[in-house]
């Protein structure tokens, strides 16, 4: 069973569903300019609007009262604080968010804010963005304002969400905004700068706060799972989940590369030699900065990939079977990753773990009966959490979960078309409807778990005929 003070939360970003106003004075980020024209990479949708939540948070907190959900994930946008990614703030910006804060607290909900969540401000990235060396002392500066706006209110802080994805996706493949591919050299430039931006934002989250705060990391990756229990196989899948690669395009999608320097002080071995020729200078200064002490890590895990040993004792893919189920944007439904996943990452950075995303895309739809009924996200949370709880049964440090995600949203590069929320929107009358696993994951959070099928083996028991008849 979990622990009794488990946290049981959902998990949001400030741009995929806040919205805008015309008296928001908030400035413009990447995503902004990449939407603008024919939006292309977004199938021709932006989040001009997406789930008004700004306008809406009342009644957004109110409903994950009633959903009985206790924590809450989210971001606040630097360029709606820092229109210009640094200098003045927008008060309106601190007034919203202190606002939204305490509206959580008056519904009993836990805020933990992250602090960048892809929104990066157009004025930064017209001025270099991530490779301006500058760039560190502007997220620090951006933490600060932060700590001393909302430190008060809020105890727990996230410093960066994926760098895996925003540095590779954004400017590696061009697939999210700002949209550019750019050589390796930038690209690693990039990636060391977004490391020394995170231990900056520790330093000043922690020297600007008004009361003791808990700061953590949230990286993500795919999870390599064993193929069997064996021990040879156990073997091979963690070394390919800490290993690198120069051949794939994405160089950036790893888990060392991101979490070494930040939790173990170093970067791998492996990638120093394997990237040598790509690295900008890393000195010893760069290394202190980024391995600042941390209270506890995140993970965003969905999905993974089999590993076997092979018959020369190399790692081997294991290709998945023919009609494996997947959600609705094409991913491996595999629960077995959230075990794993936790299990490697904590046996090697051991600090606490919080699963800050996870969750299943689907098909939904409102129903003839007027409800949302979305069974396969029930089953994909029921068998996930359930793998999470092994993990926890088995020592490991587990603080919390975060569902991803409260309402349907802006989904990035697919547009409106991924929808992970246990709600559901209505993107044209902005009507929320909870799906029934909204309902399902109350049952979860009142239990702390004790409905999941891990505690109910029997619950699978096929019924016996002669009590129906
Ligand atoms: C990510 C982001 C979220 C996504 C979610 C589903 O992992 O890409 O953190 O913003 O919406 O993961 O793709």
């Amino acid at each position: 069973m979990f622990r009794d003070d488990f946290v049981w939360g959902v998990a949001s970003s400030s741009y995929q569903i806040e919205g805008t106003d015309p008296k928001d004075g908030r400035g413009i980020c990447v995503w902004d300019t990449f939407t603008e024209g024919d939006a292309a990479g977004t199938r021709g949708q932006n989040a001009q609007v997406t789930c008004d939540h700004m306008h809406r948070y009342k009644e957004d907190f109110a409903l994950m009262k009633e959903l009985g959900i206790k924590a809450y994930r989210f971001s606040v946008s630097w360029p709606r604080i820092l229109p210009q990614g640094r200098g003045e703030v927008n008060m309106e910006a601190i007034r919203m968010y202190r606002d939204m804060i305490c509206e959580m607290k008056k519904n009993g909900i836990t805020p933990y804010l992250t602090l960048f969540h892809w929104e990066f401000p157009q004025a930064l990235e017209d001025i270099g963005g991530w490779t301006n060396p500058d760039i560190v002392e502007y997220f620090g500066e951006y933490a600060r304002v932060v700590a001393e706006n909302f430190s008060d209110l809020v105890e727990y802080f996230f410093t960066i969400n994926e760098p895996q994805c925003f540095v590779g996706l954004a400017y590696v493949t061009g697939v999210h905004a700002p949209g550019k591919k750019l050589s390796k050299k930038e690209t690693f430039l990039i990636a060391h700068n977004v490391l020394k931006a995170h231990g900056k934002a520790t330093i000043m989250l922690r020297k600007y706060a008004k009361q003791p705060i808990q700061v953590g990391y949230a990286p993500t990756c795919t999870v390599a799972i064993p193929a069997t229990n064996s021990e040879a196989d156990i073997e091979a899948a963690r070394k390919v989940y800490f290993s690198l690669s120069d051949t794939a395009d994405n160089w950036a999608w790893n888990v060392s590369w991101f979490s070494d320097p930040v939790l173990l002080g170093e970067y791998p071995a492996e990638g120093l030699e394997l990237f040598k020729e790509y690295l900008p200078e890393i000195t010893k200064e760069d290394m202190e900065l980024i391995h600042q002490p941390l209270d506890f890590m995140g993970q965003n895990i969905y999905n993974g990939y089999y590993i076997k040993a092979g018959a020369n004792g190399e790692p081997e893919g294991v290709p998945m079977k023919d009609g494996y189920a997947e959600n609705s944007v094409g991913w491996p439904v595999m629960e077995e990753c959230l075990y794993w996943g936790v299990k490697f990452a904590y046996e090697r950075y051991g600090l606490p773990i919080f699963i800050t995303e996870n969750g299943m895309a689907c098909h939904d739809r409102v129903a003839v009966d007027g409800k949302v009924h979305d069974p396969n996200r029930t089953d994909f949370l029921d068998r996930y959490i359930s793998a999470l709880q092994q993990a926890a049964d088995e020592g490991m440090d587990i603080r919390g979960y975060f569902l991803w995600t409260f309402l349907d949203n802006f989904e990035w590069d697919h547009g409106y078309h991924g929808r992970f929320g246990i709600v559901y929107v209505d993107f044209e009358t902005l009507e929320r409807t909870p799906k029934d696993s909204a309902y399902w994951y109350k049952e979860v959070i009142a239990s702390n778990g004790a409905n999941l099928h891990i505690n109910n083996r029997k619950l699978r028991e096929i019924p016996v005929l002669s009590k129906c008849l």
